[in-house]
């Protein structure tokens, strides 16, 4: 594969895949990304010109699709509404691009015969007890709990449905929640680490037992590009690194790591449906190809991350307020 199209490429997940494949590969890289309110063009600055380009465009858009598919050799497919609470308000654009947009590069990917990669989460499992022993393995039945997470296990089903009927050279990854630099200041960790800044006190949901198992975005990266180049056609790979952590835990961790006292923060009102607990088995990741993870001393990545945040203001500021203004009106 010498080309490869990445859609969601201005996003948090997407662009750490992107300066990933340029740094350890010789490919050439197109990303297609609306960027909507998630997408940020400056998280792919610096990149080579001879072997980068950036197409602003929407995956539901079949025309530039069908152009941009017939000229690459393998499509990672990032691109999505992510946020679990914008999909508590507002479910339809998630059901236009996590549903219709990852059929309408399907559809390019069949016609063109083109390997393809799904990029999914783990949330398409729903969740766990505190004390299960089980983890998510590729075998758990879907039972997803959010209209974000319905419709990325609606993706993931027509995926394997184009496998099966068509023939699509297609692989699928479900990966646990990711952390590290050019994440939007919506998600948990950069929220909290950017309102210890602004002097605002962390939000935690409910009691904050809710367990997530935490990997950097880098090794999630370094999981992608395995399977895109070694993964067996029509399997699905579960991407983890055991990290897991309650979110108690981790709000702790932020406020001591930047100075501030551990008990700093303010519960507040539930996130409705919210999933208890997430955790992956990542077993046939690691033994059939190989992967492990590199960065898995959460702590030492959390201190990357918070300077990050301290050290690239220009970059979160502008979303900022907004944010915070949107979970106000939440009570959260
Ligand atoms: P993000 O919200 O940071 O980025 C999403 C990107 O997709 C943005 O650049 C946005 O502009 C783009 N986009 C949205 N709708 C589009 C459309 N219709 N056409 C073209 N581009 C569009 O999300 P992220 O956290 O980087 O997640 C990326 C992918 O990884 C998603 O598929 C998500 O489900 C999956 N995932 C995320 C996590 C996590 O912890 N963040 C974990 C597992 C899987
Ligand atoms: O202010 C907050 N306080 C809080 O307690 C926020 C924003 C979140 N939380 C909790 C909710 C979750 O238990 O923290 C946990 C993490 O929340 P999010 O960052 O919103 O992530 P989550 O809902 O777990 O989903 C993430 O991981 C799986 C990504 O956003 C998804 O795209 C991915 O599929």
């Amino acid at each position: 594969m010498k080309k490869l199209l990445v859609t969601g490429g201005a996003g948090f997940i997407g662009s750490n895949f992107v300066r990933h494949v340029l740094d350890n590969t010789d490919q050439h890289v197109t990303v297609l990304d609306k960027l909507t309110y998630a997408g940020n063009e400056t998280s792919l600055g610096g990149l080579p010109d001879e072997r980068f380009r950036f197409v602003q465009g929407d995956i539901v858009d079949a025309a530039i699709v069908e152009k941009l598919v017939s000229d690459t050799d393998a499509v990672v497919h990032y691109a999505a509404e992510s946020h679990n609470d914008n999909s508590l308000q507002d479910p339809w654009p998630f059901l236009e691009t996590n549903i219709i947009g990852t059929y309408t590069l399907l559809e390019a990917a069949r016609k063109h015969n083109k390997r393809f990669h799904h990029i999914s989460t783990d949330e398409v499992y729903g969740d766990l007890e505190l004390d299960d022993p089980e983890r998510f393995t590729d075998l758990t039945p879907y039972n997803p709990s959010s209209p974000y997470s319905s419709t990325k296990a609606s993706s993931d089903l027509l995926v394997r449905a184009w496998v099966r009927s068509f023939g699509l050279q297609a692989t699928i990854s479900n990966c646990s929640n990711n952390y590290g630099p050019y994440q939007h200041v919506e998600k948990f960790i950069p929220r909290q680490i950017s309102n210890v800044i602004d002097g605002i006190r962390p939000k935690l949901y409910g009691s904050g037992e809710n367990v997530r198992d935490w990997i950097h975005a880098n090794d999630h990266s370094s999981a992608v590009l395995t399977i895109l180049e070694h993964g067996r056609i029509g399997e699905t790979y579960l991407i983890g690194a055991d990290g897991e952590k309650n979110n108690k835990d981790v709000v702790e961790l932020i406020l001591t790591m930047m100075g501030e006292p551990a008990d700093g923060y303010d519960h507040v009102v539930d996130r409705p449906g919210h999933d208890l607990r997430y955790a992956i088995d990542s077993t046939k990741l690691r033994r059939e190809l190989g992967w492990t993870a590199k960065f898995a001393d959460f702590e030492s990545g959390l201190a990357s991350t918070i300077e990050w945040y301290r050290n690239n203001e220009a970059w979160w500021r502008p979303q900022k307020a907004a944010t915070e203004a949107k979970y106000l009106a939440l009570g959260r």
